[in-house]
């Protein structure tokens, strides 16, 4: 027996499951097609974080190891632009403090007015949301970071997206030439520290963690005098304090599209 509710189009069937053959309601019916659905929407959203899986890349990881590396080995002593990682001043692979395997990076010493840095252009599709982690110890005098980006108006002229000095008393971030540096929750940089920046091309904003704990989030992106805010990844520069005894050190470099695992 089949009948038909008129008011809404919907079926409903007496049959074996409903052993005393009256018509189903809608209450019932209705709890049947979400009973339905439910197989349905745990399969669509397996499928939707499969393809999240799939679509996770790492565009670019190194440890500044001697072998096994995936984007290029290193050889220990004087950086060289070994892997396109350009220097300025007397940057070093080096075995002196690694925080995993047996090497490391370090920019060198500062000229006593400025720090030195290490720095490398990247050339991947435009993201909307890239991840930057690495590890840094600097040793007690401090270093800077900064990812590079693009604009429209910068053309293919790179300019800092994200810009902060690493102190002994926390992070000190600058969003702009004239903007006030803005001190995040303060942090204890001493010895091995885990930095992770992940980047918003679309808001032109990122969030800042230390040893995976966010510290800070929505910091504006550096606004240039000539070229606005970056709308596209360009590259990082490592840094280390102006101190000519500082060296900071650099280990386990990652870009990815997703949270760094682990
Ligand atoms: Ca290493």
């Amino acid at each position: 027996m089949r009948d038909v509710d008129r008011t809404d189009g919907a079926t409903s069937e007496t049959n074996a499951a409903c052993p005393r053959g009256r018509p189903i309601n809608k209450t019932e019916i209705l709890h049947m097609r979400v009973q339905h659905k439910i197989p349905l929407m745990v399969c669509g959203m397996l499928a939707i974080f499969g393809l999240a899986a799939v679509h996770a890349e790492t565009l670019y990881r190194t440890g500044f190891e001697a072998a096994n590396e995936p984007f290029g080995d290193f050889v220990a002593g004087t950086l060289s632009n070994q892997n396109d990682w350009n220097q300025k001043g007397k940057a070093e692979v080096s075995t002196q403090s690694t925080h995993a395997g047996a090497q490391s990076v370090t920019p060198g010493p500062g000229d006593g007015k400025y720090g030195a840095g290490i720095e490398k252009r990247f050339e991947f599709p435009k993201k909307p949301e890239l991840w930057v982690d690495c590890m840094v110890d600097c040793d007690g005098f401090g270093g800077f970071v900064w990812v590079t980006g693009t604009s429209a108006a910068s053309g293919e002229k790179p300019f800092p997206a994200v810009y902060f000095f690493i102190t002994s008393n926390g992070i000190n971030v600058k969003s702009g030439q004239d903007a006030p540096s803005v001190v995040v929750p303060k942090v204890k940089m001493d010895g091995w520290h885990r930095l992770t920046l992940r980047l918003n091309f679309v808001d032109k904003t990122y969030d800042l963690y230390v040893d995976a704990n966010l510290l800070k989030e929505g910091i504006p992106f550096y606004t240039a005098p000539d070229f606005g805010q970056a709308e596209a990844f360009a590259g990082v520069t490592l840094g280390g304090a102006s101190d000519p005894e500082s060296r900071a050190y650099y280990d386990d470099f990652s870009i990815a599209t997703t949270f760094p695992l682990p």
